[in-house]
Parts: C-alpha cells; sequence; structure tokens
C-alpha cells in the first residue's frame, strides 16, 4: 500500500496540536514550496499548521501562494510537531524550533535522524516531489490551485526548469499532473525569471567582475563582497543563482560562488559540478552538505584569502578523487 510507504502520512493525519512546517534559512523554492504546500494542504483538513522560516521571504519568492503568511522564526510557541523540509536536519533552521515531536521531509543525502518519521529520498529531484506523493496518498482531491503551484515552483527550480540531471520521466509525470490541479508553468517562469529588479542587475555586474579560472579551468567561481550587497542596494537573498554564471563555462567541471557573511563571522560557500565531481562530498569536508551536483557550507576564516586557501584545497581534493588532477593537496605542499 502506498499509504503505508509515507512514514508520515498517519502521524499528520492524528496529529491535534499545532504543526509547524520549517523552511531552511536563505530559503529557496523548494524549501518554502513545500513548507507553504504541506501548510495549505493541512489547514484544509482542519489541522493548526504554520509555515515558518528565519528570514523574511525574498523578493524573488513572494509571488507564491501564501508567502504572506510565512511566521518568522524564532516563536516562543512549542509546537506538537515540527517538520523541517528540504534540509537534512534541523540546524539548517538556523533558529530555535521547540516542539514535542520533530520530523524530516528532505530529497539531501546525510544529515541527523530523528526516528520513525522522516521522509527521505534523496532520488527524488525536489523535497515538493515528496510531498506530492505524500498529499495523493492522502486525498489528491484536496490539492487546489494554490497547492499545485508551490509544488510546482520546488519542482521547476530544483530541477533548472526541468533541464537538469535531476529530471526524468517522473520528473515530468508530477509536473503533468501538477499541471492538470492548476500549476501555472509560464506564470511560473515569469515570476522567477522576468522580475529582477535594476539592483540585482548591478550586482550581477560587480560579481562577474570577480569571475576567476583555477585548475587549468577546470574550477570557476566569483566572489560576492558584503560591500557589493550595500552599494547596489541589494541584500544576501540576491545572491540566490549567482553560482550559474561560472558553473556556465566552457570546461568547467566544478563552480563555487563564495558570499562574505560578516554577522556570522563567515564565508558562504555554494558549489555546483557539471557531473563528473562530487561536490556534496567537497561540501562534507568542510563541514556541509548536499548533493552531488549542488552543495553548500560554510567557511569560517580571519580573512577571504584564508577562505579561499581551505575552499580551493577542498576543491582540488575532490577533482583528485575524481582523477581529474594528479596530486592532492597534501602531496603538492
Ligand atoms: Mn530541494
Amino acid at each position: 500500500m502506498l499509504e503505508q510507504s509515507i512514514p508520515l502520512l498517519e502521524l499528520l493525519k492524528e496529529e491535534k496540536g499545532p504543526i509547524l512546517l520549517a523552511s531552511h534559512e536563505n530559503p529557496d523554492a523548494d524549501t518554502l514550496g513545500s513548507a507553504l504546500a504541506l501548510c495549505m494542504f493541512l489547514k484544509k483538513k482542519g489541522k493548526k499548521a504554520f509555515a515558518g522560516c528565519k528570514d523574511k521571504v525574498p523578493h524573488f519568492l513572494e509571488f507564491l501562494p501564501g508567502a504572506q503568511e510565512v511566521i518568522k522564526l524564532p516563536v516562543d510557541e512549542v509546537f506538537s510537531l515540527a517538520i523541517v523540509v528540504d534540509a537534512s536536519g534541523f540546524y539548517r533552521v538556523n533558529a530555535e524550533v521547540k516542539a514535542f515531536r520533530k520530523a524530516r521531509i528532505d530529497h539531501h543525502i546525510g544529515g541527523d535522524f530523528y526516528g520513525n518519521y522522516d521522509y527521505i529520498d534523496p532520488e527524488a529531484p525536489s523535497t515538493t516531489a515528496l510531498i506530492y506523493k505524500l498529499l495523493c496518498a492522502w486525498d489528491k482531491s484536496a490539492i487546489d490551485e494554490g497547492i499545485a503551484n508551490n509544488l510546482y515552483a520546488g519542482l521547476a527550480t530544483d530541477t533548472g526548469f526541468f533541464r537538469y540531471s535531476n529530471t526524468n520521466a517522473e520528473t515530468f509525470h508530477i509536473a503533468k499532473e501538477l499541471v492538470e490541479l492548476g500549476a501555472k508553468p509560464h506564470w511560473t517562469f515569469v515570476n522567477f525569471s522576468e522580475r529582477e529588479s535594476i539592483n540585482k542587475m548591478k550586482l550581477i555586474s560587480r560579481v562577474l567582475d570577480t569571475l576567476t579560472l583555477h585548475e587549468d579551468g577546470l574550477v570557476a567561481g566569483i566572489s560576492i563582497f558584503d560591500r557589493f550587497f550595500k552599494e547596489t542596494g541589494c541584500e544576501y537573498a540576491d545572491s540566490e543563482g549567482l553560482v550559474n554564471y561560472p558553473r556556465s563555462l566552457e570546461g568547467v567541471e566544478v563552480a563555487y560562488a563564495i558570499i562574505e557573511k560578516p554577522e556570522e563571522s563567515l564565508w558562504k560557500v555554494s558549489l555546483r559540478s557539471k557531473g563528473k565531481v562530487d561536490v556534496a562530498k567537497i561540501a562534507e569536508a568542510l563541514g556541509g552538505g548536499g548533493h552531488k551536483y549542488a552543495s553548500g557550507c560554510k567557511i569560517g576564516a580571519k580573512s577571504y584569502q584564508q577562505a579561499m586557501e581551505t575552499l580551493l584545497n577542498a576543491i582540488r581534493d575532490g577533482l583528485y578523487r575524481e582523477g581529474l588532477v594528479k596530486h592532492a593537496v597534501s602531496q603538492t605542499t
């Protein structure tokens, strides 16, 4: 039975107390779409549900149905059940969540496990694809246009609008059903891709000036300094997706974006792979995590130079593991 294969389903059906759907910090469309879709569905089922995030909803996600109702974490309330979506643990919420029971719905590899309720499938193209299966097993007829659009937004963006290697027949199958349920592909695309601000363009211009190649062109990256945000009137959330510029270069296997976060005294790193190198392993070596093709981590360092050295060493080790360079870092020093 499909119902029994989804660990959280019975728990959610029986839950009578308040439920928090927590998205990870610096939200993307998959985490926020997951939280909103599940929250909207649970409310239709008479549950007391909330979608929450540490950060305010960024401009590029404001169009998601229900986005204005996201609560800002942390809150004083103790939830009966809290589910973190699209993250390998509650540490990714980066705000305290008080709940009697905690669970995860995710498609990342690794992370914390909280017991029998976690719904994890690293093969899933997006977390919203998992939420869709959960909702279908419960009551497909309760998936309305708003829920379908949130689920579609996560699926579309996590697959690069159906172009990345995690796109397969099932991805299109789920997308087709979501469109039948009211998801609007063109509207979604326009909201994501044709709603940029002039400030964001100015930020991109500064960031592209930092574009650097390493390892004979196998690695490319951009550096985003905090002053760039201030000088262009942008905020941190505007850095979302910029790592795709170095990734787009011919010959590049690993792309990075390193972003200064002075308020946390660290550097946030996004990593992308075109397929030969497992960037999840590189991120894990630096205390982060993710997928083979997309991952992230944080580097605590006194200076930009020190953070870059740490990052480039870990990337070099990643290239070495795949036989793309002759020497690991330890062998060259
Ligand atoms: Mn995701």
